[in-house]
């Protein structure tokens, strides 16, 4: 366990088994994570599936929250919710019940094998951007690049809050 605190976001993702109640009660148990405090979210979002072709909608959100767990202790946590909400996912880029993603610990820049941080897509995906400048509009990526200037390039396209 690192001994401060950190700010961190985590995306989440569903479309499977009622997506909406997916992410909401997976926003409730990140409330309830040890070590874990000060969470806030965006709204809920549809978004047209990235991915094969034929797959339900998505619901999105972001979430932030401050952390004493290590990233891979988070990682653990996150991991653990995705569990019990007994995550399938059947193909590569497919279908999920819950998906996770540590997109930001702070400052931070990680790479092994379990762990990219920032997360290798989050700066061209939509259902990410959007809900993530709805709780963070001033926030820069640890390459300094800012979030307003990555929105300017993403379309909002058909993501939809909710
Ligand atoms: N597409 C959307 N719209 N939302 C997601 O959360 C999402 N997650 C994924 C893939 C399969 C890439 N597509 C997605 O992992």
């Amino acid at each position: 366990m690192s001994d401060s605190w950190q700010t961190c976001y985590i995306g989440l993702g569903s479309n499977l088994d009622s997506p909406r109640e997916q992410v909401s009660s997976a926003l409730t148990e990140l409330t309830q994570l040890p070590q874990c405090r000060n969470l806030k979210h965006s709204s809920l979002y549809r978004s047209d599936p990235v991915g094969p072709a034929g797959q339900p909608d998505y619901i999105n959100a972001v979430a932030c929250l401050e952390t004493c767990l290590s990233p891979l202790h988070l990682l653990d946590a996150l991991q653990g919710i995705e569990q019990a909400h007994q995550r399938v996912r059947i193909q590569h880029w497919g279908p999920r019940t819950l998906d996770l993603d540590l997109l930001l610990y702070g400052d931070q820049v990680i790479q092994n094998q379990r762990l990219t941080v920032p997360h290798a897509f989050m700066k061209v995906r939509n259902f990410v951007l959007y809900p993530l400048a709805e709780i963070a509009p001033n926030l820069s990526l640890p390459d300094g690049t800012q979030l307003l200037i990555l929105l300017k390039d993403i379309e909002i396209g058909t993501l939809e809050k909710i």
